[in-house]
């Protein structure tokens, strides 16, 4: 299996993030996927790339994000310090937003002050951004683009091993420590690649947000996810089994929601009756935004698997047959998050 990690992730490493009225220490950090890293070193269950320096990346970004979105990235470091130099020392949070109330606040006023417009493009406050998160993000994004043109090439399996992660960045909104939408940017390069059905089966613990609703309204791209139940667990707005696809995509998204504190016996159940869902749907290819933050030792979620299960989990995605491209999403139970991903790469192999 070919492993594109991205060499730049760690200039992405944002200090704190907002919780309940206070600055705390970010959970999303570089560590993370040095772990990953160092059990690749002691299980090659893969061979460890780079994507190539001339990719069509930006082409591929505007595929599933919005070009203002991408512009707002591209320059908000530079603004942000801009907005008072102090800010070179402080990772960007938004404060204020354009809460969505009938007669209340505009969307088509874009604002010229750049804290007003980190809130326009940002859903929370817990996403911090810094000097070199858009670096990082891009180069991620290159990660997803090659493992997705390596499986239009005829290999079996790809995994982009990126932070920051993805699966809540939306077509023109960042969030949930994501930028760019890795798992879209996958799917679309296969959809582009040729192919006219492409499954995403989400299994962070928490609902792929920003996945759901780039495909919302398209029948080529089903989305599936599990995950905590949005009625008590982030990001609280989406997640709903009541959510089908609208338009064309009617029937094509499908979300699993579990209660805070669902062990494996009840998740690998759900897991059976998603890999149904995508089955009936006959896809040629799966994307798999991968958290491992489903694990019982997570600090921030509410799941209690445990690191043999992903080497079920893993074994329970392979036996689909389908090339596969995975995303490396959340898992913040740092010491853990190599041995839980690479047992999902193992199990995938068997
Ligand atoms: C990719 C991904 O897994 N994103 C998850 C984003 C969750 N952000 C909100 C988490 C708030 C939890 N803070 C808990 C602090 C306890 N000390
Ligand atoms: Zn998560």
């Amino acid at each position: 299996m070919n492993i594109y990690w991205n060499d730049q992730h760690a200039r992405h490493a944002g200090r704190q993030e907002m919780f309940r009225g206070r600055l705390v220490d970010c959970h999303e950090v570089p560590q993370r996927l040095q772990h990953v890293l160092d059990e690749l070193t002691r299980r090659p269950v893969g061979t460890l790339l780079q994507p190539a320096a001339d990719l069509p990346l930006d082409a591929a970004l505007r595929r599933v994000h919005n070009a203002d979105y991408l512009d707002f990235l591209a320059n908000a470091w530079n603004d942000w310090v801009a907005l008072d130099p102090l800010n070179a020392e402080r990772d960007a949070l938004p404060s204020v937003w354009p809460l969505a109330s009938r007669h209340a606040f505009r969307t088509d006023t874009p604002p010229r002050n750049f804290a007003a417009r980190l809130g326009q493009y940002a859903f929370d406050s817990g996403t911090p951004l810094m000097a070199g998160s858009w670096a990082a993000a891009r180069e991620g994004a290159a990660c997803a683009l090659a493992a997705a043109q390596a499986v239009l090439g005829g290999e079996r399996m790809a995994m982009a091993l990126t932070r920051p992660p993805g699966h809540h960045a939306g077509p023109n909104y960042m969030g949930g420590y994501c930028f760019i939408n890795n798992a879209a940017v996958a799917a679309q390069t296969l959809c582009d690649g040729g192919l006219q059905r492409v499954a995403v089966l989400d299994l962070d613990y928490h609902h792929g947000n920003g996945t759901q609703t780039i495909f919302y309204e398209r029948s080529d791209v089903f989305t599936a996810s599990i995950h905590g139940d949005p009625r008590t667990e982030y990001p609280f707005f989406l997640g709903h089994a009541d959510e089908r696809g609208h338009g064309a995509g009617e029937g094509f998204n499908l979300n699993l929601a579990l209660p805070r504190g669902s062990g494996f016996e009840v998740w690998w159940a759900t897991l059976q009756s998603a890999l149904h869902a995508v089955s009936d749907f006959a896809p040629q290819a799966l994307v798999v935004p991968l958290g491992l933050d489903t694990f019982e030792g997570d600090p921030i979620s509410g799941f209690k698997l445990q690191s043999p299960d992903y080497l079920r989990v893993g074994q329970a995605l392979g036996q689909l047959g389908l090339p596969t491209v995975l995303t490396f999403e959340g898992g913040y139970a740092v010491a853990e998050v190599g041995i839980n991903t690479v047992n999902v790469l193992e199990g995938l192999q068997m």
